[in-house]
């Protein structure tokens, strides 16, 4: 028996509707299909609206049919839809190429330079990373008692004024809070929240009330520190040299250690490295100093002494930049000059690597 009447009608506009989905050829035509069909105003709808005029057992037949044929529509629409959504990202995919191996194009991040002590910093934590050594940072502003007691450095301690500290107003509770002296305060912070064995840089901004031509407010630090039990000074020395050689990329460099004193290290030293390492032989330059962790510092961070040592060195990394990179002055690093950034700066597309080397 052939269907008559209206569900015959339906039949043929299925069919209809069916065609006109098979035949849309991109995702335009086939939401013009769509709105067509089941728009509010298409042709589904449109029999879905004669529903209401008709009688009630003729309804129930028709609104079944009607809705299949809704729904048999709806799903050819989505399967049309992924397939032509498919063979768009498949074209899309096979006209549209990037050479990744073309050079960058001239714009900021050609013309952008990197600070040279950032770059620097970098250097060194390539250097101390390969040694085992991680980052560790702390915050600017600091309490006396990290940024002194803990060091070593009581309340009378005459080394407090060499600091030339920048004080806050006080706080509610009198102490007064700084900015902190040294990077040594991350050191501190490291030993107390953390267990040994410690092998940590700590680099960062320091600030101290000096200002002519070597001396700025603020400047930057790289310190070390190693915690270990048996940790003795042929580690520090080795750890130095191997930095020296590293950082300067030369195979030897000439070491100088003197006897120093500081209130954190015991025993305390200055190292000096010859200039010939830089082109001007017959010279020392003053690089950096160290020593072997304080006792009292130890004991201070909760560490026992009888059990674990330790070794600290910190040096000026615009210091290490100035020397490296022959700059003569000092202010000009902070001085937010473009022609300076531009004479002295890195491109940021040059990141040392060891492998690669660190300055070329
Ligand atoms: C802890 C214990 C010991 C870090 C050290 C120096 C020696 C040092 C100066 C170099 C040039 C500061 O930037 S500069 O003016 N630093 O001579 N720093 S030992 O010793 C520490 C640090 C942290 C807990």
């Amino acid at each position: 028996m052939t269907a008559s009447g209206p569900t015959a009608d339906l039949n043929a506009l299925e069919q209809d509707v069916l065609a006109s989905i098979t035949e849309a050829g991109d995702l335009t035509a086939l939401e013009n299909a769509r709105v067509a069909a089941i728009g509010k105003k298409g042709r589904i709808s449109a029999e879905m609206q004669k529903l209401g005029a008709m009688k009630p057992e003729e309804r129930k037949a028709f609104g079944k049919a009607v809705n299949a044929v809704k729904a048999r529509v709806t799903k050819a629409l989505d399967t049309r839809k992924g397939a032509l959504e498919a063979a768009a990202l498949a074209e899309k995919l096979a006209t549209e190429r990037a050479d990744v191996s073309l050079p960058v194009r001239d714009g900021p991040e050609t013309r952008g330079r990197i600070h040279p002590v950032s770059q620097v910093l970098d250097e060194c934590i390539e250097i101390f990373a390969d040694m085992g050594f991680s980052v560790a940072e702390g915050p600017d502003i600091e309490s006396q008692d990290t940024n002194f007691t803990k060091l070593n450095m009581p309340e009378d301690h005459p080394a407090r004024q060499d600091h030339d500290t920048f004080y806050f107003a006080p706080g509610l509770d009198g102490s007064r809070q700084l900015l902190r002296t040294h990077t040594s305060t991350v050191q501190i912070r490291t030993m107390l929240n953390n267990e040994p064995p410690l092998r940590i840089i700590a680099p960062g901004r320091v600030y101290r009330g000096d200002s002519d031509q070597t001396h700025t407010p603020m400047f930057h630090q790289i310190e070390g520190l190693v915690i270990e039990e048996k940790i003795h000074m042929g580690h520090l020395k080795w750890v130095l040299e191997e930095f020296s050689k590293a950082f300067f990329e030369v195979d030897d460099v000439e070491m100088r250690f003197r006897a120093s004193h500081f209130p954190f290290t015991e025993p305390s030293m200055e190292v000096d490295i010859g200039a010939g390492t830089i082109g001007k032989p017959g010279d020392w330059l003053e690089v950096l100093g160290c020593g072997m962790v304080h006792p009292n510092v130890l004991k201070n961070c909760g560490l026992d002494p009888e059990r674990y040592q330790g070794f600290a060195f910190g040096m000026g990394l615009d210091r290490i930049t100035m020397l490296k990179y022959g700059i003569p002055d000092l202010r000009a690093f902070f001085s937010a000059d473009l022609r300076w950034l531009r004479h002295y700066g890195f491109s940021m597309l040059n990141t040392p690597t060891l492998g690669g080397g660190l300055s070329r």
